[in-house]
């Protein structure tokens, strides 16, 4: 039996589609009558305190996102393993979010918007895309398909991650040794990180000092599609306000959602979007776990299972 329990997204939804595709399999909601101890594969997003009670005969858990880091904190959550969400069409849109900006601050759109608002005519000419350097921190599967789109756009590339990388054309930096280097080539800073214990914090002051300076006029810039916790709202302010970064493209928070009070609403040179960056599709979410629990129940060895020690 496969139970759901997602909030904060359309979960009749997913139960319709996730019934049509895994027919005869039995699959229930949180309101329906059924046995916990029946319950083999739980389905889930932002979990309750109660999401797991009673759940005996479990195999698996499968989540709905691609990252973890919430679940990971539940207090109850079963010793089960943990498959993420890793597909094509969250890849894609992620992508998508990623060039959109990235090409942004290559051309200087807030300057030029700026201009326009002063009814001001200043040719300038931006650095070609050969000639300007975008660093993305986390080289998995959405970094790496990052990488593969912002390839032929001809932009200078490098990666960080915690093991090294060797991709064709892109400049690999590995571990915290060689973070500062990795930054100091940097123009346009990518965040595809996981939210663990090592990343949490890793968008500080700090951080956007070490940038590279010179090359985008105004200032580098960072776009942070990952999570909240990475960044330090009160020290993208201070940047954003002194010229340390020129721009700021943020699809997560440290709180969500963004209060009506935060000051990075009021910043023009910060692109604020409601954590929309990639989101998990239905229809190619429900082929992804519905191919999942069925390999599973033919006896085959779950995929993108998490890897708890490394928190992602
Ligand atoms: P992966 O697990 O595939 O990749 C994680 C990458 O980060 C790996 O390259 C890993 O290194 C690297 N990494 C992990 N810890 C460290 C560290 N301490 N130092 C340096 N590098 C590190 O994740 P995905 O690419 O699938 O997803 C990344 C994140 O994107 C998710 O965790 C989620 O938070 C976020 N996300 C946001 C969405 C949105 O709508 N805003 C939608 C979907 C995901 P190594 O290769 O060496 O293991
Ligand atoms: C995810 C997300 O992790 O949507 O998939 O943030």
């Amino acid at each position: 039996m496969l139970l759901l329990h997602l909030s904060d997204v359309d979960e009749a939804d997913w139960a319709a589609k996730l019934k049509a595709e895994l027919a005869p399999y039995p699959v229930v909601q949180r309101g329906d009558a059924f046995d916990p101890a029946e319950v083999r594969y739980i389905f889930v997003w932002k979990p309750k305190p109660d999401a797991f009670e009673g759940l005996t005969g479990l195999k698996a858990v499968l989540s709905l996102g691609a990252g973890v880091d919430a679940l990971l904190k539940h207090p109850d959550l079963p010793d089960a393993p943990i498959v993420r969400f890793v597909d094509k069409d969250l890849s894609q849109r992620m992508s998508d979010y990623v060039v959109a900006h990235v090409t942004m601050h290559h051309r200087l759109y807030s300057r030029f918007r700026a201009d326009q608002q002063a009814k001001r005519w200043s040719q300038f000419y931006p650095p070609s895309a050969s000639e300007t350097t975008v660093g993305i921190m986390g080289m998995g599967v959405l970094g790496q398909d990052a990488v593969s789109r912002l390839k032929p756009l001809g932009f200078d590339l490098r990666s960080w991650s915690r093991t090294p990388k060797a991709i064709e054309g892109v400049e690999g930096f590995a571990g915290q040794a060689l973070f500062g280097e990795f930054l100091g080539g940097t123009d346009i800073l990518v965040n595809l990180l996981p939210l663990t214990p090592e990343t949490a914090g890793i968008l500080n002051y700090e951080t956007f000092s070490k940038l590279r300076r010179g090359q985008l006029a105004g200032g580098p810039a960072i776009v942070n599609a990952a999570r909240g916790g990475h960044q330090r709202e009160a020290d993208i302010v201070k940047a954003l306000g002194d010229g340390t970064l020129a721009a700021a493209s943020l699809d997560v928070f440290e709180v969500e959602p963004l209060p009506e009070s935060s000051p990075l609403w009021e910043i023009e040179t910060c692109y604020i979007t409601p954590h929309i960056a990639a989101i998990s599709d239905p229809a190619s979410g429900v082929r992804y776990f519905g191919g999942i629990i069925r390999a599973h129940e033919e006896g085959k060895p779950l995929i993108n299972v998490v890897d708890r020690s490394r928190g992602y």
